[in-house]
């Protein structure tokens, strides 16, 4: 079957956790303007259903995501009809930037399931999502020095976040390779799990997360994200104003109901 006629991204659903797969496996994942289209209404069909509530994203194949695919016409260098230079920005602006903020704004947790290579803007999907669970031989690579480029689609803004300052230039300067394993040991990822078992911890960790209240989960990582830029009384004050709107809701009366009942509790609110 040609690739115009393979579903670019594939979706499928167990209980609350839908899963999302990049599926250009034989280019190792890598992004095509038909591919961003098409993870976009994936994942805005995953957040207005109300039965997802837990996202998972993953690569067929060998790989999570190589980032841009460089044979797309979109990016060829001088492709213009005047032979002036591509303005790469542009595919930035259009595809990356509402994709970076899209996961960033899912009402539920996102998982990235990273499989194999996650390199380029592939790396930076996976280091945007709430938490990166890696096989043991996946890696990173910030592919983005090789070809003259800073990393884009969030990748200046998380990693010094995530690793501080010199592991940021170091990755981001070398283009080295790092394995999965060094990634959680930097604290670049929240776990990385042996091949064997990846299948079923990402299943795992998961459905639990699905049980949990997914509202306050991503109010968690909006205060988060949102402290990064404030001073200490400023995020003690969003954390007055996140508790004002989280403790009207179902969850809390439930879960603190259920604490005193010593039930497990069930949450519903999105
Ligand atoms: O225009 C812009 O660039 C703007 C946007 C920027 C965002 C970015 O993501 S920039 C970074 C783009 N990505 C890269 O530079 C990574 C390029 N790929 C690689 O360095 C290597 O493929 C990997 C290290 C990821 C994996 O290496 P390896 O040896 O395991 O696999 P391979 O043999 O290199 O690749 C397998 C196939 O996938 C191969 O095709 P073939 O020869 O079997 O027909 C290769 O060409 C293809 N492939 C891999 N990455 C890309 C790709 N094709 C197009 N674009 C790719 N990014």
């Amino acid at each position: 079957m040609s690739e115009a006629h393979e579903a670019l991204v594939l979706t499928t659903q167990a209980g609350a956790v839908r899963t999302i797969t990049l599926n250009r496996p034989k280019a190792l994942n890598s992004f095509t303007t038909q591919m961003h289209k098409a993870l976009a209404v994936a994942f805005d069909e995953a957040a207005a259903d109300s039965g997802v509530r837990c996202l998972v994203l993953t690569g067929a194949g060998r790989a999570f995501c190589a980032g841009q695919d460089l044979a797309d016409p979109a990016v060829a260098p001088n492709a213009t009809p005047n032979g002036a230079p591509t303005d790469v920005g542009n595919v930035i602006e259009l595809h990356y930037k509402p994709l970076a903020l899209r996961i960033r704004s899912m009402p539920v947790p996102v998982i990235a399931a990273v499989n194999g290579v996650a390199a380029g803007a592939g790396a930076s999907v996976a280091l945007g999502c709430d938490m990166v669970i890696a096989a043991r031989s996946a890696s990173f690579i910030q592919a983005f020095a090789k070809i003259g480029l800073v990393p884009d689609c969030g990748g200046t803004w998380l990693l010094p976040r995530l690793v501080g300052r010199a592991n940021a230039l170091g990755l981001a300067m070398t283009g080295d390779k790092l394995p999965a394993e060094a990634a959680q040991a930097m604290g670049l990822i929240w776990k990385c799990v042996d091949d064997a078992s990846f299948a079923d911890e990402v299943a795992t960790t998961a459905a639990r997360l699905a049980a949990m209240p997914v509202k306050g989960l991503a109010a968690t990582r909006a205060a988060i994200d949102a402290a990064m830029q404030m001073d200490y009384a400023e995020a003690l004050g969003n954390e007055g104003r996140w508790q004002s709107t989280l403790s009207a809701s179902h969850d809390y009366l439930e879960g603190v109901a259920a604490f005193m009942a010593k039930r497990p509790a069930v949450f519903r609110d999105r």
